[in-house]
């Protein structure tokens, strides 16, 4: 599974690791469960993590490294959680010495020399854990588990996505030897401001609901301003419009400002339908049951919805909801 991954690590005097923009828990977490386990196994090596420190929740994770781009010349670059090029933070990456994908979704474009491509897991963190597993074998120390461990918990909703296997479960199972704290980690990773809770509330009452089964809604700028809400945390309650029995896919549009040019980005999500086909025609992509869009019009974003809400009453017709 991970012929010759070994190998590249071993023998180079300097790694880069990277991820995607706006990272994730997953993105962040095998970021910083690999950086830390190279740091520790080969304390000669330069091994450094690349990005910027923003996304969901940075706090939780140490700051990223300011390198020179000599640096990442002479380096092995790899790349985690990210299927296409442009979404790599830090696009100095493309000049390293060579380049190594890691990934959990769908394979959109190579951009690497060597890539470790597993659609079917749930998170790179499942990954990247379950190759230092077969490297080390005994329990990783506890910060390096609690990084994994964490990414697992984000994108698998804490193991209740479809993706979620018996062997995500091993893996989890595999990091809880390192004594990890279950509740102090949920609590972590899903515990809500004061002001998103408000938020929230404000989203379920005034969600737009198709009688199809889809619910959505719009965030503007303004109404973020009001709750006193960033536009990454406002994405993340996208989650609020989910465990609801009636609701086949939901949808959340975020508002943005590039100088002066205002647009919406969008996440979708459903129970059994795809809807990453569709977000492909709007600039976006994803898994087949939680998909992103990007730079829509509010037109546009309504023309998604009703391309979501054929598909599910496709869906109803052939009986496979
Ligand atoms: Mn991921």
């Amino acid at each position: 599974m991970f012929d010759g991954l070994l190998h590249e690590i071993e023998k180079a005097p300097v790694i880069c690791v990277f991820r995607h923009l706006i990272p994730d828990a997953d993105a962040l977490g095998s970021q910083w469960g690999l950086v830390s386990w190279l740091r520790m196994t080969y304390p000669s090596k330069k091994v450094y993590a690349l990005g910027k420190h923003v996304g969901v929740k940075p706090e939780m994770f140490p700051s990223p490294d300011a390198v020179r781009d000599e640096t990442i010349k002479e380096s092995l670059a790899i790349v985690l959680d990210t299927a296409n090029a442009k979404r790599v933070d830090d696009q100095r990456y493309s000049s390293a010495r060579m380049i190594i994908q890691i990934d959990h979704h769908p394979l959109h474009e190579i951009y690497s020399q060597k890539q470790y491509i597993f659609d079917h897991r749930a998170a790179t963190c499942e990954i990247i854990a379950e190759f230092l597993e077969s490297v080390v074998v005994k329990p990783l120390p506890k910060p390096i588990a609690e990084y994994l461990y964490m990414g697992l918990l984000t994108d698998t909703l804490k193991f209740s996505t479809n993706n979620t296997s018996a062997h995500t479960l091993q893996i989890a199972a595999y990091l809880a030897q390192s004594d990890l704290n279950f509740s102090r980690l949920n609590e972590e990773m899903f515990s809500v401001s004061s002001k998103e809770y408000r938020f929230s509330n404000y989203l379920r009452t005034h969600a737009v609901i198709e009688p199809c089964g889809l619910a959505y809604s719009f965030v503007t700028i303004e109404m973020m301003q009001e709750y006193g809400v960033s536009a990454n945390d406002a994405k993340e309650r996208i989650t609020d419009f989910g465990g609801v029995r009636d609701f086949e896919v939901w949808a959340l549009f975020i508002e943005h400002n590039e100088e002066g040019h205002r647009f919406f980005n969008g996440s979708l999500r459903s129970k059994n339908v795809a809807v990453n086909d569709i977000a492909h025609r709007y600039r976006g992509g994803g898994h087949r049951n939680a998909a992103a869009v990007k730079g829509c019009s509010r037109e546009e974003a309504l023309l998604i919805i009703e391309e979501c809400c054929l598909r599910i009453k496709e869906a109803k017709h052939n009986d496979t909801v």
